[in-house]
């Protein structure tokens, strides 16, 4: 098990603990040492070996001993014991937006909740309502979770599939009988929420690579085992497809089964105008249509698209939003890469919301190569969040400045996430905003507002001539709370006549600006900002995730201000200023 695994084991135990009752030092204990494995600057299979565990600040001898069994072993019978426990339909409750230990607790001891189900049944008949500490709003609360469960049933955000797609892929890869493999489907188009995994492998050995597939350690049960398909459901509840091809199929069967359908669709109809049939195999002969060029060989998916004059459409434009026509003429974007970032804007440390120390936070800026980081701690509006006032926020530049002078090879600049007020204005004063090197504002209240009046709060923050940047524009939270009401055209247009950059939200929650919305964006002349929104270091791994949606987007490394190096990027913060 790596860090961030033995983290997450470690918060279950402390939630697990908190479900029991125990006392609050050893729950603490628990979630301390999550975060300390989180922020660790030295590679924990070293620690464990060298059986240093206990220097780390925030894990003390106990934990240390369960740590390193879960390092060596990936096993802990503690865990397995306190989850013996609770009924196992206690566990799926966790998954409901704004239920925690504390009420399941209460719901579970008071009422015998154990399941969805029941919570379901006890909101119903007024039961949770009537539970002191509870109330109606809680049970109707509940209710509604409930009912974005059930509508999010088999969606899962790209984020939180990636890794578990990229280990599928490289067990596979690591197999003598497999010739080639990729995963296909939405996940390799980037969607920002996939339904499945579709996996396709070339192999002169089908049987052996479905006998593994179906027997991996990650699988919970077989849905179906078959010469060239099979499906399996993982433990996380995924369903994953894989498909055996001949290597000369392999181009076809990845293009097809990568989608979308609708560009599937096209891509026939092309094939068929030069009288060939295309399916997941092969090009033939179509039957009844005159065969108007002799059929194409073809070794790779550029292929494919050369022989029915095209260039090569990358994934993530597929998905029949005119990327046939841009095609054909040759004008398709050059999209932007993960490589051509210099520097991100939107991250959080201890100050606020933070895990991080702004020290560790710019350390780990620096390993992945960046050559300039901006803090946008809250502001003191988001209180739950521990939103700076003035004064904290005044003292945090003066330490940017501090760590700026020190000359580490990442340059600092200091910003914050600004409140946008009900009304429209900003949390703090001009005279502190004009302080900052920059400026990232963000509605966090009053999500309920009509269309119109969402639309010129946000209207009225970017005529800021200190609003840099706009921050998560809808709100949304994948599979769990819808975009607020805002008309995203209008934002668009005054984002482009006030010159504010528009954020894409790289957190795989959020993935906001959608990319539907980009090439209009881009039209109008708004340039983008890739931010993680990051509360820890690793948050900073979901940069890829921006990526992804900016490349959907159809942008460019001239679209989006952070693939500028230090020295221009400066010019871009300041601009609205001038
Ligand atoms: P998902 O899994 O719902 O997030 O979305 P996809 O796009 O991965 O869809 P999936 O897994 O059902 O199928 C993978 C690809 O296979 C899909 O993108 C296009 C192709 N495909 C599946 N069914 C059809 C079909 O009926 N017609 C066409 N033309 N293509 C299909
Ligand atoms: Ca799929
Ligand atoms: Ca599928
Ligand atoms: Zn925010």
């Amino acid at each position: 098990m790596n860090a961030a695994a033995v983290g997450d084991t470690l918060e279950e135990i402390a939630i697990l603990l908190e479900l029991k009752g125990e006392n609050p030092f050893k729950i603490r204990a628990y979630t301390r040492a999550a975060r300390a494995l989180e922020t660790l600057s030295e590679d924990l299979g070293t620690l464990v070996a060298e059986k240093r565990l206990e220097e780390v600040d925030g894990i003390g001898k106990a934990i240390a001993e369960k740590v390193t069994l879960l390092v060596t072993t990936g096993k802990l019978e503690y865990l397995d014991g306190l989850r013996g426990e609770f009924p196992a339909g206690i566990f799926e409750l966790f998954e409901l937006q704004g239920l925690g230990a504390k009420k399941i607790k209460l719901l579970y001891d008071k009422l015998g909740v154990d399941s969805v189900a029941k919570l379901k049944a006890v909101c119903e008949d007024g039961s949770a309502g009537q539970l002191p500490g509870l109330g109606e709003k809680s049970a109707t609360n509940f209710l509604k979770a409930i009912v974005q469960r059930e509508k999010c049933a088999g969606q899962f955000r790209l984020g939180d599939i990636s890794a578990l797609a990229d280990g599928m892929l490289d067990d596979l890869r690591t197999l003598p009988e497999v010739d080639q493999v990729q995963v296909a489907g939405s996940h390799r188009r980037r969607k920002e929420v996939v339904g499945d995994l579709d996996f396709i492998v070339a192999t002169r050995h089908p049987k052996e690579v479905s006998e593994y597939f179906v027997s991996h350690p990650l699988v919970d049960s077989i849905l179906a085992q078959g010469a060239t398909k099979s499906s399996v459901l993982l433990k996380n509840g995924i369903q994953c497809d894989l498909r055996v091809v001949k290597a000369d199929e392999f181009p076809f069967a990845l293009n097809y089964f990568t989608g979308s359908k609708e560009h599937n669709v096209k891509m026939r109809s092309l094939a068929l105008e030069r009288g060939w049939s295309l399916n997941e195999y092969r090009f033939s002969v179509a039957e009844g249509r005159p065969l108007r060029e002799p059929l194409p060989e073809v070794q790779t998916e550029e292929d494919i698209y050369g022989s029915l004059g095209l260039a090569y459409v990358e994934p993530e434009l597929r998905e029949d939003r005119g990327e046939f026509a841009a095609a054909a003429e040759g004008t398709l974007p050059k999209l932007i890469e993960l490589a051509n970032l210099r520097g991100t804007f939107h991250c959080h440390t201890t100050a606020s919301d933070g895990r991080a120390t702004l020290d560790e936070m710019a350390e780990a800026a620096l390993e992945l190569g960046l050559q300039y980081l901006g803090i946008a701690d809250h502001s003191k509006s988001s209180v739950q969040a521990h939103g700076l006032d003035e004064k904290r926020l005044l003292e945090q530049v003066k330490t940017i400045e501090e760590y700026n002078a020190r000359d580490t090879g990442l340059r600092l600049f200091s910003g914050t996430e600004c409140d946008i007020k009900k009304d429209g204005s900003l949390d703090f004063p001009e005279e502190v905003l004009s302080r900052l090197d920059y400026v990232v504002a963000s509605v966090h209240s009053a999500f309920t507002l009509s269309e119109t009046a969402m639309t010129e709060r946000l209207i009225k923050a970017m005529s800021s001539p200190h609003v840099t940047m706009l921050g998560h524009l809808t709100g949304r939270l994948l599979l769990s709370r819808e975009p607020y009401q805002v008309n995203i055209p209008a934002v668009i247009e005054a984002a482009a006549e006030t010159g504010t950059l528009i954020e894409i939200n790289a957190s795989p929650y959020r993935l906001d600006m959608d990319w539907r919305w980009w090439p209009q964006a881009k039209e109008k002349g708004v340039r983008c900002v890739i931010n993680p929104d990051a509360h820890s270091t690793r948050g900073f791994q979901d940069l890829v995730f921006g990526i992804g949606v900016a490349r959907k987007g159809w942008l460019t490394r001239e679209d989006v201000v952070n693939t500028l190096p230090l020295g221009k990027i400066e010019a871009v913060l300041a601009a609205k200023r001038h």
